[in-house]
């Protein structure tokens, strides 16, 4: 099946938890990575996503990307921080554009550098626009974003993406955010278009994560809480978001 058609098909069902690991060997282990690839096995976690830092080579990402699948049996998706940052051995890529940067580079740049790549790779494209909101963290200097704020400004960005043909919209207040995007965004842009809403940045809770579900996220991404928390708290937002049932 391919990953978009699962993706809508498991949402037809409930909402959905996609982790987020990061390949740099400089930040995980390979040990690390298999670990947490088992335990996200064990509770039933609905994709992996793979990338987030910028310069991984396609070798580390390779062997993350195996370690991975070793363990975890639904798609193994890439969060590319750069067009360096495409595997063969990945199932899918959001395939992405920072609508709300100030560089054409993280708009279309990047996205043409790195098309051929997952061509040559026969990795399945999910057309996604990345809105990053304010605290934006690393993600936010880096892609040169105009930090989100308000409510109004995300629904013309996620607005103007379902009209250019994506189907998938990242709010993302990024990674380690003090701040999770705010749920009065999420209604807003839940309310005025019909993609598919991935949320993320600084969700740390099972409490948290309903939250936003709640508001209207169909798909929780979490970073940081894999690497710096227990077992049980991961157990704890699996469990928390595969108790919303789509209406
Ligand atoms: C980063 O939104 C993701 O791109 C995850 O953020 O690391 O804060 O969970 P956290």
């Amino acid at each position: 099946m391919r990953v978009e058609e699962y993706i809508n098909k498991q949402l037809r069902r409930r909402k959905l938890h996609f982790p987020l690991i990061d390949p740099d060997p400089g930040k995980n282990s390979i040990e690390k990575i298999r670990r947490i690839a088992e335990m996200l096995e064990e509770f039933g976690s609905d994709a992996v996503l793979v990338g987030g830092s910028t310069g991984v080579e396609e070798r580390s990402l390779d062997r993350a990307i195996a370690a991975i699948k070793k363990h975890f049996t639904k798609p193994v998706i890439l969060y590319p921080g750069s067009a360096q940052g495409i595997s063969r051995r990945a199932d899918g890529i959001l395939f992405m554009s920072l609508l709300n940067s100030s560089d054409p580079l993280w708009i279309s740049g990047m996205q043409a550098a790195g098309a051929p790549a997952a061509k040559k790779y026969k990795i399945e494209p999910l057309p996604m626009a990345y809105l990053i909101v304010e605290p934006g963290m690393k993600a936010g200097e880096v892609g040169k974003a105009k930090l989100l704020r308000k409510a109004d400004e995300a629904v013309s960005y996620a607005l103007a993406a379902q009209y250019m043909g994506m189907r998938f919209v990242y709010l993302e207040a990024g990674s380690g955010a003090y701040k999770t995007v705010p749920d009065e965004m999420i209604r807003s842009v839940r309310k005025e278009t019909d993609v598919k809403l991935i949320v993320g940045g600084g969700i740390r809770d099972a409490e948290t994560a309903k939250q936003k579900l709640r508001a209207g996220a169909d798909i929780i991404v979490t970073g940081t809480v894999l690497e710096d928390s227990g077992a049980e708290r991961i157990r704890s937002i699996v469990k928390a978001i595969h108790g919303f049932k789509s209406k």
